[in-house]
């Protein structure tokens, strides 16, 4: 009776069913003392699968919103990369209340102006052409907005292209006619070759037909990525809506940007560069996961986990 209840509370602190059905079997084959050796045996035998268990890369299933296109949508998706987000905040938080406040002012006008100045309730109009006053503020008034909006506007750009940070990891993207190609320098330099799926089976496995690729371009989450991009035939563009990344693939040439996902889900874009026949049919899925999953995913390709910042996730 001891043993076994033994057994049981080391099954439940180590909280794995596994582990307590080995325990019991092994408790009903040995007695007395060889009984905690063998308990020892079973916990040294179940601590790395346990731990290999945790960080097995399944295929993450989309979340309906999220990293992909809406039904109705009309404006920009949620972002989920810091770029994406100052990108994002600068449209809602500057942008639009300014494009707004312009649209309101100029309809203002134009329906003073119908109203007051028509031929009925103004018969005699005035033969004024010269204002001073109106002209210095109608000069100066545009020149003070653009001056508001450039401040933001050059910090986003220059924080767009900040060169990769020591330690980023290295994807580099190759647009062919007509799929994508993810090669991973740093991981020993193997290419997933990613084609899109079958809308039948894309909606089958829970995507949107025309976005669900068979093979993604995995890459952990919060960790900052040197993502290069080149062409191997003609320019196709590598663009990511949700992670406001969109670069072009050129023949012949590298071209470069940061991309940190600060979340683990699954980003869809699309080819956005008019590559030939079939470019509507070469989507991108980028999946971030967590960092030990990413690890486990380098070693299924065949590839050896190179040293990364740690997330910051
Ligand atoms: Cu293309």
């Amino acid at each position: 009776m001891m043993p076994i209840a033994l057994v049981r509370h080391a099954g439940t602190l180590f909280g794995a069913n596994r582990f307590r059905a080995t325990g019991l079997r092994a408790a009903g084959l040995k007695t007395g003392g060889h009984l905690l050796a063998s308990l020892a045996g079973a916990i040294g035998a179940m601590a790395p699968a346990l731990a290999q268990a945790a960080a097995t890369y399944v295929p993450m299933k989309p979340m309906p919103g999220k990293g992909q296109p809406v039904p109705g949508g009309y404006t920009f998706q949620d972002q989920y990369s810091p770029i994406g987000q100052e990108a994002l905040r600068m449209h809602d938080y500057v942008l639009l209340p300014v494009i707004t406040a312009i649209v309101l002012m100029v309809l203002v006008l134009l329906i003073v102006v119908m109203a007051r100045f028509n031929r009925r309730a103004n018969p005699v109009p005035s033969r004024t052409s010269h204002n001073t006053v109106i002209e210095v503020v109608w000069t100066l008034a545009p020149v003070l907005v653009l001056l508001a909006i450039v401040v933001p506007s050059i910090r986003l750009l220059a924080h767009q292209y900040q060169p990769a940070p020591k330690g980023a990891l290295t994807v580099k993207v190759t647009g062919y006619q007509w799929y994508w190609g993810y090669t991973y320098p740093d991981n020993g330099g193997f290419e997933v070759i990613s084609n899109m799926l079958e809308p039948a089976e894309a909606v089958r496995r829970g995507e949107q037909p025309q976005l669900g690729a068979d093979n993604r371009m995995v890459v952990p989450a919060g960790v900052p990525i040197r993502l290069q991009t080149t062409g191997a035939d003609v320019i196709h563009s590598f663009a990511v809506p949700s992670l406001w990344f969109k670069l072009d693939a050129v023949p012949g040439r590298i071209n470069e940007k940061v991309l940190m996902i600060n979340k683990p889900g699954v980003y869809y874009g699309q080819c956005s560069e008019l590559c030939g026949a079939r470019h509507g049919y070469m989507p991108i899925a980028v999946e971030a996961v967590p960092l030990p999953v990413f690890e486990a995913w380098v070693k299924s390709q065949g590839g050896t986990p190179a040293p990364l910042p740690t997330p910051a996730v």
